[in-house]
């Protein structure tokens, strides 16, 4: 077990997981370091054991040290080397192993075999990151997300490199050197990091008509998530499926959480950033390694090449979405991550996904971004990974029993295998590595119709840029809505240009005319009449397109909660809960008033994980106030005790107070700890009062935890 979570898990064994065939090929990669006996010692790389790597070699015992000390030379030399360039975006990120499984075929529209395979249990291997950060950027920073999967299929890699969110700022490729420049650091102050709160970002996004749409996705809460096993992923770009008789589907591919989508509150965000700037690296290993394997449900929207034309929007834009009332997404398999990795540095940094890793049955649309992406990741990694032959780095080969080693491509910088066969084709040798037909499963591009000028133009369409912004805005929850306005106001209250700030209120006035003035009204700026009387679709109702509205599913499961238990806790109540929670799936921190034992009013021990000092109530999607005695409740009277109560209940957390400590929670926050004759509890405003518990049923503390967050679903 490693140790660099907060704790070991208490009552969850680490779940050894099972092999795959892609993992496999990683362990003859992987090189174990011996810990004891012969095989221990320090080898150079050139294979010599090492006689001393602690004091190098002088001449003399106090005298100038020596160039020709090869163990010197070897280490110093090597560790020189150590860095590679961060990637240009997306730098920060986190990666797990896993599997996928389709439950339900597409054979009608794709002969890709891991979409049509109902057997095979394929690998995989995903990378969610934020976008502008540097590789040490604090991860809670408002940020767009990575959400980048790769499937070892038998057929080779097929990446979807995806975002958090359906759409994208620009249009054409072509620009994203410039929005990323504008979101970077000025190259004058190199400041500020992780951050679009500043003039440069939205002065372009300001002078980028096309941006609006998903500037209201990126001022929205999905850009501080809560958990990356709370986001959900899109390819954003359209491609397109190929079935047997070549006919071509456009398809949109979406990745659906099964804990749902959760985000942090602002506040929250903010003292993360100090309090635990890996929190989001750190919560994914810890439920992978726990055994709490995060989930997703794979799906598609699917559009036949004959109704490509009949949207009001442009099927090759990726600054729209296909809204699911006109396709409804089709739900087809799930992806469970089960493994870390071994190795942050050969795993996770050396990841190349490709937008070009297709797998025949799928194929590229004409989507301008998704032509210059394909690209772009290719020849990023030329440069980050120092040649050409970054696919044969472990993590990016394909699975060598399907898919060996067959080609005349060869030399290059740091070659790793040792080709033995003709290196041109055709050749005399019969061993010709050759093209496979359809038939034998070559990548298949049927031929579709293309045409017309050559020109540096775009498809009508795409010069409509606001109906969707609306349509986004249109279908978040009031709560949301008023983020969104908050949010604005900080990262626009980061700008000092005000022409950035009178431009970027004209773009909201074309989302909406009250989203705009509420803005506006906090920069003393008048927005003058509206743009448009119709503008934009509504959604009727509550929130009917699903892949918009946030969903917030508050489940009591993959969650981490704090146990409130300082000395003198109701030892056997605080072993119930905890079970209650464990079964369900999560994680249970108990904290105190020191790390190591903590002692209930009988006397009785539980190790601690955290202090009221080493953390805070913000590491934490719930809190548990248990009953105590005198002693207990004079902890609770300290002020750090009160403030985590304060802090949770203000940051909309599921909350338990059970025993004397509902009556001291009652004089914190607004709730009372009278409930009604014969009821074991209450719950009031996402907290469950429980003042009068005294029954250790494990079934009324499961029936409590759900009380708790349905309590808590808005
Ligand atoms: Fe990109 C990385 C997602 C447009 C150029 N991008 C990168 C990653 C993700 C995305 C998730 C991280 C992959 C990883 O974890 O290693 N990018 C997107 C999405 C886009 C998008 C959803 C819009 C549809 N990107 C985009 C454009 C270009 C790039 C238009 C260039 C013209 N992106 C890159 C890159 C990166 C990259 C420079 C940096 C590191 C890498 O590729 O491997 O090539």
């Amino acid at each position: 077990m490693s140790s660099f979570f907060f704790f070991n898990y208490q009552g969850i064994n680490y779940n050894p997981v099972q092999q795959n065939s892609k993992l496999e090929q990683l362990a003859t990669a992987t090189r174990d370091i011996p810990t004891e006996g012969e095989g221990s010692f320090h080898r150079t790389t050139f294979g010599a054991k090492a006689d001393n790597v602690e004091v190098g070699m002088k001449a003399g015992r106090r005298g100038p040290y020596l160039l020709s000390d090869p163990i010197m030379r070897d280490k110093v030399s090597h560790f020189d080397h150590e860095r590679i360039p961060e990637r240009v975006v997306h730098a920060r990120g986190d990666a797990a192993h896993g599997f996928f499984k389709l439950h339900t075929s597409l054979e009608d529209v794709t002969h890709a075999k891991v979409l049509t395979d109902l057997e095979t249990e394929v690998p995989m291997f995903v990378r969610f990151s934020s976008v502008l950060g540097s590789a040490g950027a604090a991860e809670t920073a408002r940020e767009v997300r990575g959400f980048a999967s790769r499937f070892y299929t038998e057929e080779g890699n097929w990446d979807i490199v995806g975002n958090n969110i359906p759409v994208f700022f620009i249009q054409d490729g072509i620009k994203f050197p410039d929005l990323i420049h504008a979101g970077k650091p000025d190259p004058k102050a190199g400041l500020p990091q992780a951050q679009t709160a500043h003039d440069n970002f939205w002065d372009f996004i300001s002078l980028s008509e096309e941006s609006t749409h998903m500037a209201s996705w990126a001022l929205s809460d999905v850009t501080i998530p809560r958990s990356y096993r709370m986001i959900q992923g899109f390819g954003v770009n359209t491609f397109v499926l190929v079935n047997g008789e070549g006919k071509r589907t456009f398809v949109k591919f979406h990745w659906k959480p099964h804990l749902g989508k959760h985000s942090l509150c602002w506040d929250e965000a903010l003292k993360l950033g100090g309090q635990d700037p890996d929190y989001l690296r750190r919560d994914l290993q810890m439920f992978i390694d726990a055994g709490i394997f995060p989930k997703w449900e794979l799906g598609v929207q699917l559009v036949a090449e004959e109704d490509e034309d009949k949207f009001s929007f442009d099927l090759l834009d990726c600054t729209k979405i296909i809204p699911e009332e006109e396709v409804p997404i089709k739900w087809v398999g799930t992806m469970t991550l089960n493994r870390t990795v071994t190795d942050q540095f050969a795993e996770n940094e050396q990841v190349a996904f490709c937008t070009q890793n297709i797998v025949p049955g799928i194929d590229y649309s004409d989507d301008p971004m998704l032509h210059t992406r394909n690209f772009s990741y290719f020849d990023t990694q030329i440069s980050r990974l120092g040649g050409i032959n970054f696919s044969q780095i472990p993590i990016n080969q394909p699975i060598p029993q399907a898919c060996p080693f067959l080609n005349t491509l060869r030399d290059g910088y740091s070659s790793k295998v040792i080709p033995n066969g003709p290196n041109y084709y055709p050749n005399r040798f019969g061993n010709n590595p050759g093209p496979a037909s359809v038939a034998q499963g070559g990548l298949h591009h049927p031929p579709y119709k293309v045409g017309g000028l050559r020109q540096r133009e775009l498809g009508e369409k795409f010069y409509e840029y606001y109906d969707q912004a609306t349509l986004h805005y249109n279908s978040l929850s009031d709560a949301e809505k008023a983020n969104l306005v908050y949010t604005a106001t900080f990262e626009l209250g980061r700008c000092d240009d005000r022409g950035v700030q009178e431009r970027m209120m004209d773009r909201f006035k074309h989302i909406d005319y009250d989203f705009a003035k509420n803005v506006a009204a906090n920069f003393g700026i008048d927005v003058g009449e509206p743009v448009r009387q119709n503008h934009g679709r509504k959604t009727d109702g509550e929130n009917p397109i699903s892949m918009l509205s946030k969903h917030n599913i508050f489940k009591a499961e993959g969650r981490l909660i704090a146990m409130v238990a300082p000395d003198g806790f109701d030892y056997q109540q605080a072993i119930a809960i905890q079970k209650a929670f464990l079964a369900l799936g999560n994680i249970v921190a108990v904290i105190g008033t020191r790390k190591g034992p903590t002692y209930g009013k009988n006397g009785e021990q539980l190790d601690t994980q955290f202090t009221f000092e080493s953390a805070r109530s913000t590491l934490f999607d719930s809190l548990v106030f248990l009953d105590g005695n005198d002693q207990y409740q004079k902890t609770l009277q300290l002020g750090r005790a009160k403030h985590w109560c304060i802090e949770a209940y203000a940051h909309f957390k599921a909350l338990a107070v059970i025993g004397s400590s509902a009556e001291w929670a009652s004089k914190l926050i607004p709730i009372t700890n009278k409930i009604d004759d014969g009821k074991s509890f209450s719950v009031q405003d996402g907290v469950v009062v429980a003042p009068n518990l005294t029954n250790q049923d494990t079934s009324l503390f499961e029936k409590l935890t759900h009380g708790a967050y349905d309590a808590a679903t808005f």
